[in-house]
């Protein structure tokens, strides 16, 4: 799978990519990002990437020249890459989407500045629009960083086997158990004794039970779309 991140701060991306799974995804091959900078397509002598927007008002819009050259500059793949730009406007990225993404062959992620982008742009290359939540941040460069992240770590071969990523909070639509570690009293706070039973049906349950107990308590509204068994919804009748 391929990344190409177009973005007027490409160390910021660089920075992040550099470190733990992604880093190790990248050294394995399993994923191949490349970092353009808008910087580079702009012109003049002042390499300007925004201007005044038309109609007035405040703030700059990143110039769609420069943008639409650096798009042209990215090697395609005809027919299966995808043009996506981070925006508050954008449909909200959730799992589901990340495992359809993590299909793909070749994803491009606009980051935009300024107060957004010149409109021409999004009438003549993307594809989609991804909002990584409800808040409004000062790029998308955040958002490409989220979405490159829950998108690789689904890429087998990523998490290195040891554990399922089925397993996720949020793969059967709830919310995680608590979990612990050593050592079996902190500060005062004991681990619960089940977890120390070695019973594992009765882990197994009761991990459950916390799972669906905070998802009612945290957010209810995942309970309309969660995969419930039997049992599930035995726990919540009671
Ligand atoms: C495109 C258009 C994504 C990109 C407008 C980006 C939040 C998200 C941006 C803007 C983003 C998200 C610039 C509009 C700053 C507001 C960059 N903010 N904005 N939720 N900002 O995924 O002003």
């Amino acid at each position: 799978m391929r990344f190409d991140v177009l973005t007027l701060f490409p160390e910021m991306i660089e920075a992040y990519l550099r470190q733990g799974i992604l880093a190790r995804a990248i050294n394995k091959g399993l994923v191949n990002i490349k970092l353009v900078n808008i910087r580079d397509f702009a012109r003049g002598r002042h390499k300007t990437t925004d201007d005044r927007p038309y109609g007035g008002g405040e703030g700059m819009i990143m110039k769609p020249g420069p943008i639409d050259r650096a798009l042209k500059s990215v090697d395609r793949v005809e027919g299966i890459s995808r043009v996506i730009l981070l925006s508050p406007q954008g449909k909200q990225f959730a799992q589901p989407m990340a495992w359809d993404m993590s299909q793909w062959h070749q994803v491009i992620l606009i980051c935009g500045r300024y107060e957004g982008v010149d409109e021409r742009i999004l009438a003549t290359h993307i594809d989609l629009e991804l909002s990584v939540g409800d808040y409004v941040l000062t790029g998308g460069e955040l958002g490409a960083m989220v979405v490159i992240d829950a998108v690789v770590r689904l890429i087998p071969g990523v998490l290195g086997g040891e554990r399922s990523t089925l397993e996720d909070s949020f793969e059967e639509g709830l919310l995680k158990y608590p979990q612990y570690t050593r050592p079996r009293t902190f500060q005062g706070m004991e681990v619960p004794g089940i977890l120390l039973s070695g019973d594992h049906e009765k882990i197994r349950v009761w991990r459950r039970r916390e799972s669906l107990r905070r998802t009612v308590e945290r957010r209810p509204d995942l309970l309309k779309q969660a995969r419930l068994t039997a049992e599930d919804k035995a726990i919540l009748a009671e």
